[in-house]
């Protein structure tokens, strides 16, 4: 049987294990008549009530507390009920079993969450924050994340799609008045609106990418070639001895993966073989492999010995990168060369051994991803980018119609196009497919 909106969904809603409290969530139709067979009558609304837990034969299963939630100012927009009793993993079972004898569903991951989407408690882009907001790996991230949840992304969202309504009335405006269409546009200030929204378009782009990398952090592989000291740099940014070190080229063979937080930025560092020519075919793999990380990468830190400087090797490698990727160049062993540490030129000069210079390489790092740890950041998702960016295609494909003189039906169609596609961040105009993708990632009883 398909699920339907009209069932009553349970779940446990606390972590599985042992803890001092275990909460069971119910939220749907029949939450009141389940809360009068469990609870022997319906609590007041929104009041903390003890009561005993009831099985089928009129025992107790547990005793706690029971919150009595009427639709819709509750999370889901429907009744619901948390039964709030003790942490074991057998009496919540019991309570579950019960709860589903009485008629309820098992709600899957993130269902309560997606019927206070559906019911319209929360847009897409608040339920996704709610997610976040459980994951966080860090404060900022947790910040970020409940400013997400209050709506930060989604008021700039509903203001652009405001403003993309306002500008499709004028122009479809000039669509009923086919002889007089240039001069309603230009009356309309049509180029000069869309010239605005563009630009606060590729704000909230900027404002999205900080969120984006701050949810899923920096890729940065270390490459360079063998002895140049990679795995002591990987060593030092991640204050442990992950990588094997020896005074011998070609050491690291494996790819080697860590994750260290630069103020709340997750950086996943991935340390690589040595580039080289190599006969050896364990060391070609090495190689091989590390060039495949490299294509994957957010950024490169090309890491040069800096008694030796760049050379034929660098240039060789610095010819293979691929083109838009940002590389940052740094020269190790300065302990050796007597070079002060710190950034000069483009190259950052550092001693992976003795740790100098260290520091200014996190901080460029930071930089170099655009964070700035701020509190006005807001958590976004890869999906809101990409939304954002089609959006901001469709509003310069208009730009560029009305600049060539285009008729006004081909702008519409844009300006229509740029507003389905920057709707789907907060589900305005979102497929079937992409809400079960995002909810089936949620965890059960959320
Ligand atoms: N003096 C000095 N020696 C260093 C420094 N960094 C690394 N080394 C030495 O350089 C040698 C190579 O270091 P690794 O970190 O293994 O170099 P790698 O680039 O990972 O080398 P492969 O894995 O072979 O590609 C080791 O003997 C390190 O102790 C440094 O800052 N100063
Ligand atoms: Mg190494």
């Amino acid at each position: 049987m398909a699920d339907s909106p009209e069932d009553t969904i349970a779940a446990i809603a606390t972590p599985p294990g042992f803890g001092g409290v275990g909460v069971v969530r119910i939220s749907g139709p029949n939450t009141a008549a389940l809360a009068r067979a469990i609870l022997g009558r319906l609590p007041a609304p929104r009041h903390a009530t003890y009561a005993p837990f009831l099985g089928e034969q009129g025992e107790t299963l547990d005793d706690g507390i029971a919150l009595f939630f009427p639709g819709p100012r509750s999370y889901t927009g429907e009744d619901t009920l948390e039964l709030q009793g003790h942490g074991g993993p057998v009496v919540l079972d019991l309570l579950l079993s019960r709860c589903l004898a009485l008629g309820c569903r098992a709600a899957r991951p993130g269902e309560f969450t997606e019927r206070a989407f559906l019911n319209g408690r929360l847009d897409l882009a608040q339920a996704e924050a709610v997610a976040d907001l459980i994951e966080a790996g860090s404060a900022q991230a947790a910040r970020s994340a409940r400013r997400a949840l209050e709506g930060a992304l989604s008021h700039e969202v509903n203001a652009l799609l405001d403003a993309l309504t306002g500008l499709r009335v004028s122009v479809e405006a000039a669509l009923d008045f086919p002889d007089e269409d240039v001069d309603i546009l230009r009356e309309a200030q049509v180029q000069a609106r869309l010239a605005d929204l563009s630009g606060r378009i590729d704000r909230l782009i900027r404002g999205a990418a900080q969120g984006a990398l701050l949810r899923e952090g920096l890729r940065l592989v270390i490459a360079g070639r063998p002895n140049a000291g990679k795995s002591s740099l990987l060593n030092r940014l991640v204050r442990r001895e992950a990588a094997i070190v020896t005074h011998i080229p070609g050491t690291t063979r494996d790819v080697l993966r860590e994750t260290v937080s630069l103020d709340g930025l997750p950086l996943h560092l991935v340390d690589t073989a040595g580039l080289r020519e190599s006969d050896d075919p364990v060391e070609q793999e090495g190689i091989r492999r590390a060039w495949a990380e490299i294509e994957a990468a957010d950024a490169v830190l090309l890491v040069v010995d800096d008694a030796l400087g760049e050379g034929e090797e660098e240039a060789a490698i610095r010819a293979r990168l691929p083109g838009h990727l940002p590389v940052i160049c740094v020269h190790n062993k300065i302990d050796l060369t007597g070079r002060v540490p710190g950034k000069q030129g483009g190259v950052l000069y550092l001693s992976a051994q003795d740790g100098q210079g260290v520091d200014s390489l996190r901080e460029h790092l930071k930089a170099q991803a655009g964070f700035s740890g701020g509190e006005g950041l807001f958590l976004a998702r890869r999906r809101h980018l990409d939304a954002l960016t089609r959006t901001a295609g469709h509003v310069a494909t208009a730009r560029d119609a009305l600049a060539v003189g285009a008729g006004p039906e081909l702008v519409a169609e844009d300006l229509r196009l740029a507003q389905e596609t920057l709707g789907e961040i907060t589900g305005r105009f979102s497929s079937d497919d992409l809400l079960g993708r995002i909810f089936s990632t949620f965890c059960i009883g959320k």
